[in-house]
Parts: structure tokens; sequence; C-alpha cells
């Protein structure tokens, strides 16, 4: 069995799907989806073509397809919290993430999607940080019912996670 500390597809463990988090796990979830943007910035700042071109790991995504897969992500995230507030427990649309991310916009520049995720974020905080019932309740098809603590904890996981590829990517090639 794989160690999961020490799967290169999970660098910091497996994605979290909590129902309730307290008032501090919030507070930093939602100053995490706040600083994304600049963090993804920075890190992918300055590199060439070439290495925006290179896997993360040994048959994973490139590190432009990441940047993009993180704004497909978080669109999706945005839609089904805003879904979360305005309807009682909808369902919401999955999506196929490993075909979206070979479609020919995960091939463009990253800095179109760093420009949506800063954009997207700044939305998506602002509404994060107006909800007053966290316990709202959302269904996805094939996983259940969830609330809207868990698309805050799965997301400031999920924009940390695809992060940390991209910096141990870095760290492990002396970028
Ligand atoms: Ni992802």
């Amino acid at each position: 069995m794989t160690d999961p500390q020490r799967d290169p597809r999970y660098p910091l463990g497996p994605m979290p799907t909590p129902k309730t988090l307290s008032a501090e796990e919030r507070r930093q979830a939602m100053a995490d989806i706040r600083t994304l943007p600049e963090q993804l910035r920075a890190a992918v700042a300055g590199l060439t073509d070439a290495q925006l071109d290179t896997p993360y790991r040994e048959g994973g995504w490139t590190v432009r397809q990441v940047v993009h897969h993180v704004a497909d992500s978080h669109l999706n995230a945005y839609v089904r919290t805003k879904l979360a507030l305005t309807e009682e427990n909808p369902t919401i649309k999955p999506y196929e993430e490993q075909l979206w991310a070979e479609l020919p916009d995960s091939r463009l520049d990253p800095e179109l999607s760093l420009v949506l995720l800063e954009r997207l974020h700044t939305r998506w905080a602002a509404v994060l940080e107006g909800v007053s019932d966290w316990s709202r309740l959302w269904t996805h098809p094939a996983s259940g019912t969830w609330t809207l603590d868990t698309i805050l904890g799965m997301y400031a996981w999920h924009g940390q996670h695809h992060l940390a590829h991209i910096t141990g990517l870095k760290k492990a090639r002396g970028w």
C-alpha cells in the first residue's frame, strides 16, 4: 500500500472533506483562497516554456496544465458555492477534469489563468466572507451530500495541493 505522504500526487496528503470547520479553520481557509492567485503567480514567475511544459511528476500534468486546471476547478467551485447559497440542496454537475486539462485552452499562456484566478478569487472570497450559514447543503451525484464548510475546506486544500506540485518540482530540479 502506498504511503499517502510519499505519493507524489498528494504532497500534502489526501483531500480533506470536512462537514464542519471551526471559526479559526474557516478564517485560515478563506485567507488561503484569497492569497492563492499571488502564490501561484510567484511560483511560475520566470519559468521558460520548456519548464512550463515539464510534468510535475512522471506521467502527470505539466506546470502549465496544473495552472489551467486550478482555474477550471475553481470556476466550478465558485458556481457550486453560489448554487449552495441560493438553492435548497442543489445537485451540482461533476466534470471530467482530466479531459478538460487536454482541451486546447490548457496549452495557452498560464498568464490567462493567473489573471482569471485573481479576478475569480476576489469575487469568490467576497462571497465566502459573507456566508452566515455554513451548514447549507449541496449534493454531488456520486459522493453524496455535503456542506458549504466542505467546499471551503476542500478548495483551500486544493489550491495549496497544486501549488505544492509546482514548488516541489522547482525544488527537485533546482529551478
Ligand atoms: Ni485538482
